[in-house]
């Protein structure tokens, strides 16, 4: 960096004090820009290519201002004009281009990259309406368009451009790149978002309703447009092919213009495919160097099957995706004779019909094409890979066992610590020095200080200060009371119904009946809720509409509320996020075990001196480990348990309900005329029988003994020197979840860019 940000404004003729908040952002925006722009661009021979449907990157100016290791400095220079870093922070709007952790994990790898110096870039779309605006009224969830690009934006555009060929019609693509900046790092990458000219935003009807068939005027209109419908799923087919054609034809240029003949391109390219939505990625290189660059078919397979890895993120059904050859016949014709070819080679060699990639209804398994032609597949926690090899994709795992392996997911500590929680980092680097921040084990200093009755007192003391700019952040923006000196239960994740939020909820439920009941509790409990539920998933609507009427009904009565608060805090997103995490003392990880693959916001909690109340699945099992298994709450059956009994068929919720009556008493409450009153009927209906007949989550299984682990806990809490004990037993051990660590095992196992 040269200069101050105030030289810089000199240089520009401002002057500090006088300009508006707004007029700050643009200044700060352009500075940042500038001085990313004179950083060179990392060059090892083998680039690596993260092709992401989402990128859930945040709110931008302050992560690169700490990574371009001034943000203190400027915060002082505001501070010095009469200026808070806080106000111009609100300026800026934040992009969504995700849903939730897919999406927030691919932007904390390419933070990663770029802070280990790795050659990598992300390639996505760029979507110009993120995820939809959360709305609530009457009690239920409404979706508004998102937009967020702004004259003034962190889109560097670039001339670059390629043809996309569709079955009806060719696309030109545009480029725009936002560069990525390493901590403290002289080098830099870009994300790289596709677009295309002629976005027409008079289709958008009421809401998030838009024409789906006009492909040329919507393509990146909307992140993951509804597809519950033939049209939304086309549009889907039309935007993974688009990104993965642009991807290809970049990659290839880059490889020719660093040197390759082609066919040596794996030599200096390689794609990790996150998820099945890049996985069109495939038969289009293959394609691209048929057509284009004269291979043959087989050296053409022989050169992309060594430079793809392919990632899962889910062992749910209906998130594996599986194609029409209809479909796809529809829209890229070309790539169908393909896949048909890539899956006759693979029916030659492999009998068993299961493991082909066209299925017997001419549906194209996605993973199944992923799995053949990759030279890594890789789960996202211990557990989950476990789960992928012994029973979702075993019959892949006896077939090539050398290409699983586990990529434990991880987060950026310059985000989720240094600039979420500066109040505690600052007082981590007081007590153990500032590497953390690179070498993040090195929290494991912190293990000396678990014992002090000092230290315990001061994080007690910061948690405390983060409760109040929370109540602040709340009462400003989202219009929640909050009370600062309850114990604060903190659930965000998007709404699904293996997440169990309706779990938290019968909870809520039950405490609320006991406060009536004359039993009341030591100290507050406030249980906060953030999250969106898809639009054309009504189960998990009618789970947000459940909790707004707890919400309602509690927070309003004079009985209950001294001692239990309900919140539901609207759009929530990763601003929401970095307020709430560090003000949360109780992180709610309560997915059925088997379905969470990893999680990531447990290890935020974690690493924000937030005690986990979990079950033994996705990364929570590793945090259990690293921790040590007294300095969590765990609870419930555990995954063989589950997975049998799917397999078995032998989970049936009635029988739970009638013979545990404070099941019964507590999901009876969402048909109490109480709750009827304030909500909808149909929703709270339908919601309860669910959970009474069907339950396919099986909320019910572990609800006793999830009512008694949080009863625990709240006990615990009032033993503030061994609550703290474990509070800074799990920061000292959160390290491993450095996404630094991440990056570098997929550095070394999977993409060796050197
Ligand atoms: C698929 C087909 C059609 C339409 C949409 C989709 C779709 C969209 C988004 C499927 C999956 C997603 C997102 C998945 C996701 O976010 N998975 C999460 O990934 C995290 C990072 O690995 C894990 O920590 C979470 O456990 C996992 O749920």
């Amino acid at each position: 960096m040269t200069g101050t940000f105030t030289n810089y404004l000199e240089t520009k003729g401002h002057v500090l004090a006088q300009m508006s908040n707004e007029e700050i952002y643009v200044a700060l925006l352009n500075f940042v820009k500038e001085a990313a722009a004179s950083k060179g661009k990392n060059t090892a021979k083998r680039k690596v290519y993260y092709i992401s449907a989402e990128f859930l990157i945040g709110k931008l100016l302050s992560n690169n201002l700490i990574n371009l290791g001034i943000y203190k400095d400027v915060k002082e220079e505001l501070a010095q004009a009469g200026k808070s870093i806080a106000e111009i922070e609100d300026v800026e709007p934040e992009p969504s281009l995700g849903n939730g952790g897919l999406g927030r994990l691919a932007s904390c790898f390419i933070d990663s990259i770029s802070s280990l110096a790795i050659n990598g870039e992300g390639v996505g779309l760029n979507y110009h309406c993120g995820l939809f605006k959360q709305v609530f009224k009457q009690n239920q969830q409404e979706a508004e368009a998102n937009f967020w690009i702004e004259n003034d934006s962190w889109l560097v555009p670039t001339d670059i451009s390629y043809d996309v060929p569709f079955k009806d019609f060719t696309l030109k693509s545009r480029l725009d790149r936002i560069d990525v900046l390493g901590y403290k790092k002289e080098t830099k990458n870009y994300l790289n978002l596709f677009d295309i000219d002629g976005l027409d935003y008079g289709l958008i009807k009421d809401g998030i309703s838009f024409d789906k068939t006009e492909i040329q005027k919507n393509l990146t209109l909307f992140l993951y447009p509804d597809d519950s419908d033939k049209n939304g799923e086309l549009l889907r087919i039309y935007q993974q092919y688009f990104m993965v054609s642009n991807a290809a034809q970049l990659l290839i240029d880059e490889a020719i213009e660093r040197g390759s003949n082609l066919h040596d391109l794996h030599e200096y390219a390689y794609v990790q495919i996150n998820d099945t939505h890049p996985s069109m990625v495939i038969p289009e290189l293959i394609r691209l160097l048929t057509e284009k660059h004269g291979f043959d078919f087989e050296e053409a397979v022989s050169v992309v099957s060594k430079m793809v890895g392919y990632t899962n993120h889910t062992i749910l059904a209906e998130a594996l995706e599986k194609w029409p050859l209809d479909y796809l016949n529809e829209v890229v014709p070309h790539l169908v004779t393909i896949i048909e070819k890539l899956d006759a080679m693979i029916a030659q060699k492999v009998p068993d019909v299961a493991l082909h990639i066209i299925d017997e209804n001419y549906r194209v398994h996605m993973a199944h094409m992923d799995i053949h032609f990759a030279t890594s597949v890789n789960g996202v926690a211990a557990l989950h890979t476990e789960i992928l090899k012994n029973s979702e994709l075993k019959g892949f795992y006896d077939l090539y066992p050398e290409k699983f392996n586990n990529k434990t997911n991880g987060i950026t500590f310059r985000r989720w610590l240094e600039f979420a929680n500066q109040d505690l980092a600052d007082y981590i680097k007081g007590l153990i020095g500032d590497e953390y921040l690179t070498e993040a084990t090195k929290l494991e200093k912190l293990l000396a200080f678990a014992d002090d009755k000092a230290v315990h007192a001061k994080l007690a003391e910061i948690k405390h200060a983060n409760k109040l700019s929370l109540k602040r952040y709340l009462k400003e923006n989202k219009g929640i009371e909050l009370d600062e000196n309850s114990i604060i239960d903190t659930q965000i994740k998007r709404f699904h119904e293996y997440k169990r939020q309706q779990m938290n909820a019968l909870y809520v439920i039950h405490k609320y009946l006991e406060i009536k009941r004359g039993n009341l509790p030591k100290r507050k409990i406030t249980v906060i809720f953030g999250g969106k539920a898809a639009p054309a998933y009504t189960i998990a609507q009618d789970i947000i509409h459940l909790i707004l009427c707890l919400s309602e009904l509690i927070n309003n009565d004079p009985e209950v509320s001294p001692y239990l608060n309900v919140h539901l805090v609207e759009n929530y997103n990763v601003t929401v996020a970095e307020k709430l995490i560090p003000a949360t003392d109780i992180s709610e990880q309560i997915s059925l075990a088997s379905k969470e693959a990893s999680g990531t916001g447990n290890m935020k909690f974690m690493l924000n001196g937030a005690l986990t109340l979990g079950t033994m699945d996705g990364a929570n099992v590793e945090i259990a480990e690293l921790a040590g298994a007294e300095n969590i709450y765990t609870f419930g059956k555990d995954s063989d348990t589950i997975i049998d009994l799917y397999a078995t068929s032998g989970y049936v919720s009635k029988h739970y309900y009638d013979e545990h009556p404070v099941i019964k008493e507590a999901v009876n409450f969402i048909i109490d005329p109480k709750l009827l009153n304030l909500g909808n009927e149909e929703r709270l209906e339908r919601l309860y029988l669910e959970l009474l007949n069907k339950d396919w989550f099986m909320t019910l299984i572990d609800l006793e003994e999830y009512i008694a682990v949080k009863e625990q806990m709240l006990s615990d809490y009032e033993d503030q020197t061994a609550w703290m004990t474990k509070v800074i037993k799990n920061i000292a051990k959160a390290g491993f979840f450095s996404s630094d660590r991440t990056i570098e095992q997929y550095n070394e196992d999977i993409w060796h860019s050197h």
